[in-house]
């Protein structure tokens, strides 16, 4: 297990859903992680980096430039760790020709599996990208276990990249509307399955992002005090600017402010 002492600080963040046609919300994350990564010994980002991911080959100027900032924290001596989210699951998916370098490895990166247990200054948690304990969702939970599937990955990969886009887009259409349809509880974690997930990775405190609602939820499980840690997405297009990052350090978080 990865286990991480009390004088290293950790960086984390998720849900920049990166994107061409959201150039503000990329500049501030960017600038972000430019300002506050030196300031830690492990950046850790939970999944949804990107808007869509299609495959490694469709890498656009924005998931450089991010490579470019996460393996110059890299190369500074921080440990980089990544996770996919349900945009960006296909991150590091091998390609039929095994020609392009996977995306962790050009950002120095590790990719950790969800859910990854650590140990966090001392206290047994769990990270996790969200979407997984989001099991209300049952049509979200059955396309989940469908595009996790190595077959259809391979089958998917195997089609040209202007076609995985298009279909990557078509995809998200129809997640988005369905989103503007599905009650709000089921876009929520459920708590059993929360309370299970840290159970049996014997955590005391869960991190995740996905739900898009930031939060410090705190209750007694047993002889357990439990935490769950919501991290916030990131939103500068609209009237209302969304994004921090969290730096744990001593063992408290402290949220950031983008730049
Ligand atoms: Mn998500």
């Amino acid at each position: 297990m990865l286990r991480i002492p009390r004088d290293e600080p950790v960086l984390l963040a998720s849900d920049m859903h990166l994107a061409p046609e959201a150039p503000r919300t990329a500049a501030r994350f960017l600038a972000a992680l430019r300002r506050h990564g030196p300031d830690a010994a492990h950046v850790v980002l939970l999944g949804d980096l990107f808007e869509l991911w299609v495959g490694d080959d469709g890498a656009d100027a924005l998931a450089e430039a991010l490579a470019g900032v996460l393996s110059g924290l890299a190369a500074g001596g921080a440990r980089v760790w990544l996770m996919r989210g349900n945009r960006d699951f296909l991150l590091d998916a091998p390609l039929p020709d095994g020609s392009v370098t996977p995306y962790s490895r050009r950002c120095g990166a590790t990719l950790l599996a969800d859910p990854t247990p650590i140990e966090l200054h001392g206290v047994p948690a769990l990270l996790a990208h969200g979407d997984a304990l989001c099991t209300d969702d049952l049509v979200y939970q059955q396309w989940r276990s469908t595009c996790r599937d190595p077959a259809w990955q391979r089958a998917f990969l195997a089609r040209p990249l202007a076609e995985r886009f298009a279909i990557g887009r078509a995809v998200r259409e129809t997640s988005e509307a369905g989103k503007r349809e599905k009650p709000g509880a089921l876009m929520d974690v459920n708590p059993a399955a929360v309370e299970g997930a840290m159970r049996e990775a014997g955590a005391r405190l869960l991190v995740h992002g996905h739900t898009h609602r930031p939060a410090v939820h705190r209750w007694v499980d047993g002889d357990a005090a439990r935490t769950r840690l919501v991290l916030t997405d990131w939103d500068e297009e609209g009237d209302t600017a969304r994004g921090a990052m969290l730096l744990w350090r001593d063992g408290e978080p402290v949220a950031l402010p983008p730049a």
